[in-house]
Parts: C-alpha cells; structure tokens; sequence
C-alpha cells in the first residue's frame, strides 16, 4: 500500500501514523524509513512541492520526520504565522489541523519559541472546540481531540495506545479493515508473547524468595514487568524484558533497603559489597543484605555471560560500574536524611538522575539490544551520556511529583518538590508547577538528543524516550509502583497482558 501510494505524500503520512497508532509499525520498519527518507530528500531539493498552506499536512510530516530523527526545521510553520499577532485566526477553524499541530509542538527543540506558541495557542483553541462539542463523544475528531488534551501522543506509551487506538480507529472513513484486522490479530499474538515473558520472570522471582525474604520491600514483580514492556515492546525482544525485568525488580529491593529499611552503618557495608563484586567476601552482611547481594551478583553475572557467549564481550567490569555508581547516589541521599541536610534543586538533580534507576537499566539494556556492540559505544554509555541523564532526570521529576508525598510520610530524603521549597520559599502547588516546568524544559532537550550524532542505534535512543513515557504512564494517578497495589496500574497489566482483543463482531 505505501508503494502504491507514491504519488500522494500526504497518504503515505497518514498510512504511517495510522500503523504507529496501532502498534504495527515495528513490522513495517524498514519501507517507513524508505519512505520517510524520500520525502525528507524532496524536501531538501525541491521547495515547490512543499504543501504549505495545509497546517495538517505539515504539521504532520514535520511530526514524522523528527520522530524518525531528521531535525526538520520549525519554520515550515511561519506561514501559518501573522508577522506581529501570532498564528492566523482562521486556523481556529481547522480543528484536524490544529490537532496536528499540538501533537508536532511537543517535538520542539530549545529556543523554538514558535512550537511553543503552536502548543499554548492550539491546547487553547482545542479545550475550546472540546467544550463547544461536549455532547459528541462519538465523533471520531471529538474523541481524538479529547485523548490528546489529556496527554500528547509524544509522551504516551506505545502498547497501551495502541489498545486504545485499535477501538478509535473503526470510527474513521478512512480506515482500512484489513490494517483493523492485522492491528487485533497482532496485538493477541504479541499479548500471548508477553504471558510467557512474563511466567519466566516470575519463575525467576520466586525462586529469589526475595519477596518472602525482605517482607519490608516492595513485591510488584508484575509492575515492574509492565515498566520492561513500556520500555521494549516488540515480541522478538523477549530476552530483554526478561532480563530487564530481573534489573527493575532487584534495584526496587535495593532501594527500599537504602530508603527505607537499612541503618546507616549497614548500608555502608551494602555499597561497599557492591564495590568489591566478591561472592567470598559477604560474612560481615545482616542476613537480608546477604540474600539480596548474591541475587543481584547471580543474575547480573549470568547476563554477562549471556552477552560473553553471544558477541564474544567481557562487559562485567562495566555492569559493575553502573551498580556501584548508583550505590554511590543512594548512599548520598541516605546520608542526607540522617544528617537532616536539604540539598538545593540542582544538587538534588545532579544525583537524583542517577539514583531513580534510569542510567543503571538502561545501562543493562544496551546490551540486550545492540548487536554488534562497540568499544565505542560502550565507553560512551559508562559515562552516562545526554539522552541517558535527560531520561533519567525527567523520569526523577515525574517520580518526585507522584511518589514524594508518601516517601516524606515514612521518612526519606527530601525530593525535588521540598528542596524547591525550602531553596525559594515557595508553596508546595508552585514548587510544583515549577517541577512541571523544568519537564517541559528538559523534554524540549530530550528531543534534541534524539536527532544529534551517537555511537548509539535509534532504537537504543527510542527506549530513552520509552522509559520516560513508562514514568508519565505510572505516576499519573499518584504512586502506581508502591507499598501498594495501584488499581490504575492494575487495569493496565489487565488490558495488556490479560484481555485479549474479541474478534468477532457478530
Ligand atoms: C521508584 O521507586 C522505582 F520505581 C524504582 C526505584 C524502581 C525502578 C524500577 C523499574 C524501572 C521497574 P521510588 O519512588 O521509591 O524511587 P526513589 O528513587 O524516589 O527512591
Ligand atoms: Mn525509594
Ligand atoms: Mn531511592
Ligand atoms: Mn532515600
Ligand atoms: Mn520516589
């Protein structure tokens, strides 16, 4: 069909949308590339095909584009500008648009003040046309502009809106049954992948005993494998949820152990085991730190002998390195609860991107999706580089907003929101809107880091972006990874892992 479609650019860019929406594009990667390449390069030779004047059209290849990492410029949206007023009243009147529009703003590099204009003035003039059509919950457009009002499609993660979209979509003229068809009969396939991903890891989990063992910390093995579907969804990486799974549920052990449930002078005695990496050196451990050190050792050794076998790399020294750093910013928050120390924003933030996880998983992570790997590659990611630190620090921010609250009532560190406060002397709700802003402000390099030169594949760089989604889908109602289960959390693991799609209409 895309071929087929040659001739008529715009067909081919609602094609595409409509496969990512459904969850179907992994299957088409390669012919969505080649077509998205060329329509880059008519863009760069020939200005005379550019269709200018239509804001959807444009909105929606410029959203394309920079989601398959060509840095298109922002100013293919001056015309739709008035020189001193602004973007041009009639647009108002272009509800499909303006839709694009919103959904191409969040896109939007440092500096790019028109996007940001683009966002305020179509999230307006959209909650205004949402009003006005309150009563047509049943229209196609409605029921769009009303999904995106409550999250962009930049910032959604992709499994659970493509269930989502697979019910929306029927309801469009233009819909093909077939793609329909494909999209459900796929998404029951991949589900069924999912349950056997997710029996292997739970074998694994209890075999752990880490749960009945560390009673204190949180069990939520099967949260925790949602997060790994968030972060790679395709079936073919099983391994990698598995693995990632067994990364995610540990480190929430550990963390509560460093939060939580350790004292000071053990969790000296933790950090240090993980810095010496010594299965014959444990003795001096409480119990509980012993079993949870040798699960952690087993299950990161194993990987790096997965990883020796399949390429022929020795990456232990590097896994290593990545537990002891992020030991090293939990040991760095425990001190500042016991020592009643207030950090200031940026000094909480130059640790806290680092101890919520994020540089550690996603550290494991490569691994499990780069083939061949290079010396390069992995030197660079050891350091942490941009796109990791941006990721782990939104997902830190979008943390603090949901979790914080509880974690101050059972005594931890403070976290952005109160170092905010006590740095500027603000209320709780401003020092949230100014966490809510610096998001928006680290997205905006988030996205630039997407585009920019690395030894790094685009789709390592994609689970960057992923991860941060995963972080806004879980902490939207508050905690969805707690002491206790969270019923939106729940519906979630039951859409995706549970229901499966009815085939039969009749
Ligand atoms: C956050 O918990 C959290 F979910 C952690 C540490 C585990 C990460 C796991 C996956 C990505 C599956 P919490 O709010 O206690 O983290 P902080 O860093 O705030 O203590
Ligand atoms: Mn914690
Ligand atoms: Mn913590
Ligand atoms: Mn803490
Ligand atoms: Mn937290």
């Amino acid at each position: 069909m895309l071929e087929e479609e040659a001739e008529n650019p715009l067909a081919q860019l609602e094609r595409i949308e409509a496969l990512q929406r459904l969850g179907l594009s992994y299957k088409f990667e390669d012919d969505i590339k080649r077509v998205l390449k060329i329509i880059d390069s008519k863009n760069s030779c020939n200005d005379a095909w550019k269709k200018n004047d239509d804001l959807y059209a444009t909105a929606l290849e410029f959203k394309l584009l920079r989601q398959h990492g060509y840095s298109v410029p922002s100013e293919v949206f001056n015309v739709f500008k008035d020189e001193e007023k602004g973007f041009k009243a009639c647009i108002r009147e272009d509800v499909k648009g303006m839709l694009s529009l919103y959904e191409a703003s969040f896109h939007l590099f440092k500096g790019e003040t028109i996007l940001e204009e683009a966002r305020d003035f179509t999230t307006k003039h959209l909650e205004e046309y949402m009003r006005r059509n309150k009563d047509q919950r049943a229209d196609y457009l409605v029921i769009l502009v009303d999904h995106a009002l409550e999250l962009p499609l930049h910032w959604r993660m992709l499994r659970l809106e493509a269930r989502w979209f697979i019910d929306v979509y029927g309801r469009n003229h233009n819909m093909n049954p077939t793609v329909l068809e494909l999209a459900k009969l796929d998404f029951n396939v991949v589900q069924s992948i999912y349950l056997e991903d997710l029996k292997h890891a739970s074998r694994w989990w209890s075999d752990t005993r880490l749960g009945e063992k560390l009673p204190f910390s949180r069990d939520r093995l099967v949260e925790t494998f949602l997060w790994a579907v968030g972060v790679k969804f395709e079936p073919e990486f099983g391994y990698c949820r598995r693995m990632l799974t067994k990364v995610g549920a540990l480190i929430t052990v550990i963390d509560d152990i460093f939060d939580v449930y350790g004292t000071l002078d053990e969790l000296e005695l933790f950090e240090d085991a993980f810095k010496r990496w010594d299965i014959t050196d444990l003795d001096q451990l409480p119990d509980y730190m012993k079993i949870c050190v040798i699960a952690t050792f087993n299950a990161v050794n194993e990987m790096a002998f997965d990883v020796l076998k399949e390429q022929g790399y020795l990456i232990i020294k590097y896994l290593k390195k990545m537990w002891t750093d992020i030991c090293k910013c939990y040991m760095v928050e425990a001190k500042w609860y016991y020592s009643g120390y207030t950090p200031t924003l940026q000094e909480y933030i130059d640790n806290g991107w680092m101890s919520i996880t994020v540089p550690l998983i996603l550290g494991h992570l490569f691994f499990f999706i780069t083939n061949p790997i290079t010396e390069e590659a992995m030197e660079c990611l050891v350091e942490y580089p941009s796109i990791i630190r941006q990721s782990g620090t939104l997902v830190r921010l979008v943390d603090d907003l949901g979790t914080s609250s509880e974690e101050l009532k059972r005594g931890d560190n403070p976290k952005s929101i109160q170092c905010y406060m006590r740095e500027s002397g603000v209320s709780e709700h401003e020092a949230r809107q100014h966490i809510k802003f610096l998001i928006s402000e680290t997205w905006k390099k988030m996205n630039e880091d997407r585009v920019a030169e690395s030894p790094f594949s685009q789709a390592f760089i994609e689970t960057a972006i992923d991860f941060v989604r995963m972080a806004m889908l879980i902490y939207q109602h508050g905690d969805g990874l707690g002491a206790h289960q969270d019923r939106y959390t729940k519906e979630k693991v039951l859409t995706l892992f549970v229901n499966p799609i009815p085939l039969l209409d009749h």
